[in-house]
């Protein structure tokens, strides 16, 4: 809908008594010449109510809907701490960036979780809880149901999911069943406990989020026919694992390092080989986080899932011969056919790492040196160059901690998994990471950024069009509202036969060392018809930009066809197979880890192997019943209660949430409509008005020409309308209205006889 169309039907509806017709076509001419300026009267008369913008729970009846009523109805909110509204089908919900007492406790989730009709309390992450909740018994079949948590960095995603776990661990536990073992922690409290563990594993201080998540989360939580939760599954998403090696700059490391520096008892610190002031490469110091005091939490964590002493001793000699690993150097070689020397300070720390693993000090030192090339049967020993050194020190990091983490996922997901007997059905909830856009992005920022894409077309796809075209089958006249639809830009990144994933596939499976130029060139001679790809000409770095739905991002293109590939030396899985610890052994020696290497490279690319998770997503997604929420970051610096306009307008327009509020806006007209059907004559012709533009014309012209009938004509629309009601009992308000312009029809028919 252009912007003219757009504050014609606004004014229509507020000229008929303040309530949104917003989207419903007006034809013919407008009432009205200067709209321009009454609408900027309505807007001024909108804002001048200040006192009253912080009761709007619903941004659907704010009027009229635009940008700048929206932000201002949020920052009012904001401002006397009410951090969730509805708009429409989604809960927005803003970050306080404070904890807020008594706004989770255990009291409110009853008070949620007890009420008949919840959703009229005020709007709380635990209305959507609820409502799912109650969703998915369904009435006549349960529907698995979804809670898709969406956001930028830093916007409250990961603490959004947690709340919403600790809502179910809360209302469906299974109270009085505690397993037959008293050793064995009651599940709910199992499924809470994998988050600490994840997190201390999988998260870590960035510039946008001092906790953030570098990995994608989808846990489908369990219920048995009675609705209780009797267990949980986890699937995770393309773990951000460079971080073990490389942590850009005023970043950090996972914080599972920091912990266990943080938290370490003597004795371990012994057993770790780390002495309290020991400096490690890999562990850059950035602003203190809380996160690094937890250590207690996660063992303590691990112990409720089942991890035992044995294990976590196992696990964390790995994680210290890691850090070890993080200062060994080498000096570089002036003889190329020698290989390149360990520096002189470095060969403690080899040696530390090399027992940490339990792996032979001289073997590791040797793989790390030199690479063996397969000629036929024969093999030939390559010495490697300073920097061949260093990149496949950090491959040994990545690749175990990487292991690691997928060895963890499977333990948890062993401790916290019914089995399929006991449950009928899930309440999915996901946390993936937000939409990055950093000064250097790289495949990570892509592939980020890319499944961000994917939700939003999700949402796109299931609500937006999904809503407007029921009601353009339910005989609604309907003026499409202009959704941004994103699906260019993912046809840009993932589309067939050319996209920025199939070139990227296709240099990678070229058996030639990368160079960053030629991939530029090839994106450039192939993808230039693509109005989401541009190029900064003068740029001396080979880049390329992406405008997302929700930002432009420069993607640098050094290294990337390298992190592609992600090759793994098959020495270096040979080594690992070897090591003593037990836990190494047996994460690299299961068939997943064969598999991961074929002549020293990885047989699937990162991107291939990312894209086929997310469809696998997708498609569950597609299954359930699906509930949004968005989370909004209204600063950019974290800062407790500080609401800055220019970033929350910029969220609010990336995710379409304007014209999701115009969409459900003209949906609640209609509730209205038929809810208050037995009001008084006039006041029910003030709401027909709202219902949709084109009835009151007729009305008005009816009105004009007989003003006799009206009672009458009244009374049969109230009749009508209410024994379909009956008859059919539907409750969907799109059906409804349908029935009263159906009704209309006759009525008018009725009054030309
Ligand atoms: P994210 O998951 O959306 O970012 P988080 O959920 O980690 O963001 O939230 C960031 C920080 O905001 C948290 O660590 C809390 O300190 C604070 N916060 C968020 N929501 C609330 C709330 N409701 N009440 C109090 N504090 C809150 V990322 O994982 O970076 O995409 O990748
Ligand atoms: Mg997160």
């Amino acid at each position: 809908m252009n912007s003219a169309d757009d504050r014609r039907n606004v004014r229509a509806g507020h000229r008929n008594g303040g309530g949104t017709v917003t989207g419903f076509v007006h034809k013919g001419h407008s009432p009205h010449p200067s709209l321009d300026d009454s609408l900027e009267g309505e807007i001024r008369a909108f804002l001048t109510d200040e006192d009253q913008l912080h009761t709007y729970d619903d941004l659907t009846k704010v009027n009229p809907v635009t940008p700048t009523t929206v932000l201002k109805c949020l920052q009012a909110r904001y401002r006397v701490k009410v951090f969730y509204t509805h708009a429409g089908c989604t809960l927005v919900a803003l970050n306080p960036f404070q904890p807020i007492p008594d706004l989770y406790s255990l009291d409110v989730m009853k008070e949620y979780h007890c009420a008949s009709q919840p959703q009229e309390f005020k709007p709380h992450i635990f209305i959507v809880a609820e409502e799912a909740y109650r969703n998915v018994q369904g009435q006549l079949e349960p529907v698995n149901q979804s809670l898709v948590v969406s956001g930028e960095s830093g916007a409250g995603k990961t603490w959004t999911s947690r709340c919403l776990m600790k809502y179910y661990a809360t209302v469906a536990a299974s109270s009085s069943v505690l397993k037959s073992q008293d050793t064995v922690e009651r599940i709910e409290r199992r499924v809470l406990d994998s988050n600490p563990i994840m997190e201390a594993f999988g998260n870590a201080c960035t510039l946008r989020n001092n906790n953030s998540s570098r990995f994608g989360k989808y846990i489908q939580l369990q219920l048995d026919r009675c609705q209780l939760l009797v267990g949980a599954s986890v699937q995770t998403y393309l773990l951000e694992k460079t971080r073990v090696a490389c942590q850009p700059a005023n970043e950090r490391n996972f914080h599972i390092f920091y912990q266990m520096m943080k938290g370490a008892t003597d004795e371990q610190r012994k057993e770790w080989k780390m002495s309290h002031d020991q400096r490690f490469v890999w562990l850059p110091k950035a602003e203190k986080t809380i996160e690094e005091d937890c250590f207690h939490d996660t063992v303590e964590a691990m112990v409720h899932l089942g991890i035992n002493a044995e294990k976590q001793r196992q696990i964390f000699k790995i994680l210290a011969g890691i850090l070890q690993l993080g200062n060994v150097n080498f000096s570089s070689s002036t003889d190329e056919s020698q290989p390149c020397n360990l520096q002189e300070q470095s060969k403690d720390f080899l040696q530390r790492a090399a027992e940490l693993l339990c792996v032979p000090a001289e073997e590791l030192q040797l793989c790390l040196r030199v690479r063996t090339l397969k000629a036929g049967k024969q093999s030939v020993l390559k010495p490697c160059s300073q920097a061949e050194c260093s990149m496949r020190r950090d491959c040994l990091a990545k690749v175990i901690y990487a292991q690691l983490f997928e060895w963890l996922v499977t333990f948890i997901n062993n401790s916290i998994c019914a089995d399929k007997s006991t449950w009928c059905n899930f309440i999915g909830v996901l946390d993936v990471y937000g939409f990055e856009c950093f000064q250097i992005n790289n495949l990570e920022q892509l592939c980020i950024n890319y499944a961000n894409e994917k939700l939003q077309q999700h949402f796109v796809a299931h609500y937006l069009r999904a809503q407007q075209e029921e009601y353009v089958s339910e005989g609604l006249q309907w003026s499409f509202v202009k959704y941004q639809d994103n699906q260019s830009c993912l046809d840009l990144i993932e589309g067939s036969p050319v996209s920025v994933f199939s070139l990227l596939n296709e240099e990678s499976r070229l058996n030639r060392a990368s160079d960053a130029k030629t991939f530029k060139v090839r994106l450039e001679k192939e993808l230039c018809d693509n109005v989401n790809i541009s190029w900064d000409k003068f740029s001396k770095v080979p880049h390329f930009t992406v405008a997302h739905y929700a930002g432009k991002v420069n993607y640098q293109i050094q290294g990337m066809v390298e992190k592609n590939k992600d090759p793994v030396p098959p020495e270096l899985i040979s080594l690992l197979q070897k090591s003593e610890n037990a836990l190494l052994h047996q994460i690299f020696t299961d068939r997943e880890a064969e598999n991961m290497t074929s002549k020293g490279l990885s047989k699937v690319t990162v991107v291939s192997k990312f894209k086929n998770s997310l469809e696998s997503l997708m498609k569950i997604l597609h299954t359930t019943t699906p509930h949004y929420t968005r989370c909004i970051k209204p600063n950019p610096d974290c800062k407790p209660l500080t609401f800055k306009k220019e970033e929350v307008i910029m969220q609010l327009e990336a995710c379409g949430i304007v014209e999701t509020i115009h969409i459900s806006a003209a949906a609640l007209t209609c509730l209205t409509l038929v809810s208050q059907l037995d009001l008084l004559e006039d006041q029910r012709k003030r709401i027909l008005s709202q219902c949709a533009f084109s009835i009151q014309c007729c009305w008005l012209r009816y009105q004009r020409r007989r003003r006799q009938a009206r009672r009458q004509s009244a009374t049969l629309i109230q009749a009508v309308v209410r024994s379909w009601l009956v008859r059919r009992q539907v409750q969907r308000w799109n059906r409804a209205a349908a029935v009263i312009q159906n009704t209309w029809r006759k009525w008018r028919d009725l009054v030309k006889e």
